[in-house]
């Protein structure tokens, strides 16, 4: 299959008949470690996958965007300067419509454009399409408008696209993965002050390989739990009397002091031991000791069943049966209710602990899953 930028050029050419001005693409990720932390004020250590979108953009000499993604073939759709408030683009031309107006909004003079959409990222699967396609969109937008934005101010206001135009109360790691990661590196971020380091994970080099299983599971009320989890995790933080769930100092104390409502324990147990593991997988990589990190992946996932509740039955036998193969940690990745899983496996077992998996889920009568290895990829560049 040839190239996602060129699927988009060539695309472009056949609906639009010209060459686009400029071409960019930027890539899905999976999260090592580090869930439903980052709009707690937390840690996220995630990665970009090779697997990425290209958006190719042609200037128009009127206000008025038109987008066509090969996602789907439908037909092009047209949005004007009055279908940029928030909300009035919907599916997947959403996504562009809301890079178009966060950057009007922040004082860019975006032009006039036509846009095709080409993608290797899955949609649907937790494995960041949306920020994929927004960092890309962003990146050919600027391009148009002839705007420099420094690459460190990419992940806000593409968040803010998604929070405010498309409504997915969103944190800001995913679209902090797709812009600033870089090859053979996982970017650890804290979510609070935005600092970023990037950490070398060429673990290829170590005989080890991350493993992302996609179990295909439906995702099940993806948008209202995930927003209701934030909404728990905010109120929490109120009743402790701190902003974010992050600047919670002593755990037993805060348990202490929201008994009686079991919900909240949970949810601000995960949060609290979540930010420690991120912290504790950083002291192992930065020590070279990656093989080691393995239970701290279980140990997340368990406390994303337990505790977060955001875990399907897919997510847990995926998860087990890796670890029954022989893999060294395992744990869902994303959001949740549905999606992908990563396991940390020995090179040489990679192969074993896919079968492994979809095996289980035969057996369990789930649809059969789709496995890949995933090594870190750059973040977003033009093409
Ligand atoms: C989704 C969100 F988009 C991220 O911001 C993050 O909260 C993640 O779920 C859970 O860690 O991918």
């Amino acid at each position: 299959m040839t190239a996602p930028e060129d699927r988009a050029r060539s695309a472009f050419a056949a609906e639009f008949g010209a060459a686009p001005d400029t071409v960019w693409t930027a890539p899905g990720r999976v999260n090592l470690i580090g869930e439903h932390t980052d709009y707690n004020g937390g840690y996220v250590l995630p990665f970009a996958l090779p697997q990425r979108t290209a958006v190719a953009a042609g200037r128009l000499d009127r206000r008025e965007w038109t987008v066509w993604s090969e996602v789907g073939r439908a037909a092009p759709v047209t949005f004007a300067e009055a279908d940029l408030e928030p909300g009035r683009v919907t599916g997947w031309a959403g996504y562009l419509a809301a890079v178009v107006w966060a950057l009007r909004d922040t004082g860019v003079d975006v032009p006039g454009a036509r846009l095709t959409v080409a993608s290797d990222v899955p949609v649907g699967s937790g494995l960041s399409s949306s920020a994929a396609l927004e960092c890309a969109t962003l990146g050919a937008l600027l391009d148009l408008a002839g705007s420099e934005l420094p690459l460190d101010d990419w992940p806000a206001l593409a968040q803010r696209a998604e929070n405010v135009y498309v409504g997915m109360p969103c944190g800001i790691m995913d679209q902090a993965a797709s812009s600033l990661c870089r090859a053979d590196h996982a970017l650890f971020l804290d979510c609070r002050s935005l600092e970023t380091e990037q950490v070398p994970f060429t673990i290829a080099d170590e005989g080890l390989a991350v493993l992302v299983v996609d179990t295909r599971a439906p995702h099940r009320h993806t948008d209202g739990e995930y927003a209701a989890r934030r909404q728990t995790c905010e109120a929490a933080a109120a009743r402790l009397g701190v902003d974010l769930l992050r600047e919670v100092a002593d755990l037993g104390q805060a348990l202490a002091a929201l008994a009686g409502d079991e919900v909240a324990v949970r949810r601000v147990r995960h949060v609290v031991t979540e930010n420690q593991r991120v912290l504790d997988t950083m002291t192992l990589l930065r020590a070279g000791r990656t093989s080691e990190i393995g239970p701290l992946l279980t140990a997340s996932h368990a406390s994303l069943r337990d505790d977060y509740e955001v875990t399907v039955p897919e997510l847990d036998v995926a998860v087990d049966a890796a670890l029954a193969a022989g893999a060294l940690g395992a744990r869902m990745t994303g959001g949740g209710f549905g999606g992908c899983v990563i396991a940390l496996v020995r090179t040489e077992s990679a192969d074993a602990v896919a079968t492994a998996v979809s095996s289980a889920f035969a057996e369990h009568g789930f649809d059969v899953p789709a496995a890949f290895v995933a090594a870190p990829g750059p973040g977003a560049a033009r093409a």
